[in-house]
């Protein structure tokens, strides 16, 4: 831990405390330039023990210690694995007026390329399971296995792989906090962009001033079987070439009954504040199903979103997907 520097914002309801905390990086070889890579392998086992490890936290809900502890292990092992670590903690206020200690964890891949790419998705969980068919569970939080660990899992194998096997681009792994607290679904209070509270915060301060990269790969409910990724409508409105290009790569590679060539729903997810506020064209592979009132899987938002709907073979497609997307580079 070389350096450590700390900032201190005050804004309306809205403090924060952004740290980098470490840099590993060594003297490296010259650029590579455009030698065409081979992706390393992904390792399904070992992205369901992150999911598992998430999971074993509790539900990882702001302001409780089950998030913390959560948080705390998170920045630990996306620190084993990056180039640097930025931890960028703050206060944000939800849509019921609760005023939630959120944690933005980036993990820094190649820190000296210029061209870079963003991978994204959420770590906390949902504090209520407002679509469990059993009412007595409606404020009850969820593990949100699927709905949240799940990409995290996944990112966090593509930075164990990306650690010792370099693309020829950088890469920018965040881990948001606060996606999943938007309203609940019987409340009267109205919705104004209550999700994706840790995205928005990012979107607004990044972790480097002026953040760019090429462009963006948001993961959201990628580990239950049977999975189909639809393209969703507003990474076609903000970023239809990076969605032909992830498809394309996913059915090359095999993933093509999964990856279909269909048009699913517009979803408010992290992706949308990347895009709108950030201006970095971003997609969300996110899992939509027709045959649910809400379109997503059935354990969407209920306390059987556990272990139990995790599927180490959606967990691999998904992950050698993007890690083939990103040595294409
Ligand atoms: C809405 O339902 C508005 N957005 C869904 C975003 C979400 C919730 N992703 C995971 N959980
Ligand atoms: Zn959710």
């Amino acid at each position: 831990m070389q350096r450590f520097i700390i900032a201190i914002f005050s804004l309306f309801f809205v403090f924060a405390c952004q740290g980098r905390v470490g840099n590993n990086s060594q003297e490296r070889a010259p650029e590579p330039g455009n030698n065409r890579l081979e992706p390393p392998s992904f390792d399904a086992d070992s992205a369901y023990y992150f999911v598992e490890r998430q999971v074993g936290f509790g539900p990882r809900v702001p302001n409780t210690e089950s998030h913390r502890e959560a948080g705390k292990w998170l920045a630990n092992t996306m620190q084993r694995f990056a180039d640097t670590l930025y931890l960028q903690e703050t206060r944000v206020r939800a849509y019921d007026g609760t005023i939630l200690n959120i944690k933005n964890i980036i993990g820094v891949f190649q820190p000296e390329k210029r061209r870079r790419i963003l991978l994204c998705a959420h770590w906390d969980s949902r504090p209520y399971a407002d679509y469990d068919p059993d009412p007595a569970n409606h404020y009850r939080p969820i593990d949100g296995a699927n709905d949240g660990a799940s990409g995290v899992g996944v990112l966090l194998e593509i930075a164990r792989q990306i650690s010792t096997e370099k693309p020829n681009v950088g890469i920018d792994i965040v881990f948001f906090d606060a996606e999943d607290y938007g309203r609940h679904r019987f409340s009267s209070i109205p919705d104004n962009d209550s999700w994706a509270l840790g995205a928005q915060y990012w979107a607004r301060n990044p972790h480097i001033i002026n953040y760019d990269a090429r462009f963006g790969i948001l993961l959201d409910m990628v580990g239950a079987s049977d999975a189909t990724f639809k393209r969703e409508g507003y990474s076609m409105m903000f970023a239809p070439g990076i969605v032909r290009r992830v498809w394309e790569t996913a059915h090359r590679i095999g993933y093509g009954h999964m990856f279909l060539n269909r048009d699913g729903g517009l979803i408010i997810d992290d992706h949308y504040y990347v895009n709108t506020i950030r201006n970095i064209p971003t997609i969300n592979i996110i899992h939509q199903d027709n045959r649910t009132s809400h379109g997503f899987f059935p354990e969407w938002h209920t306390m059987g979103d556990n272990m139990d709907v995790i599927d180490k073979y959606t967990l691999k497609a998904v992950g050698n997907t993007v890690l083939q997307v990103i040595f294409d580079e």
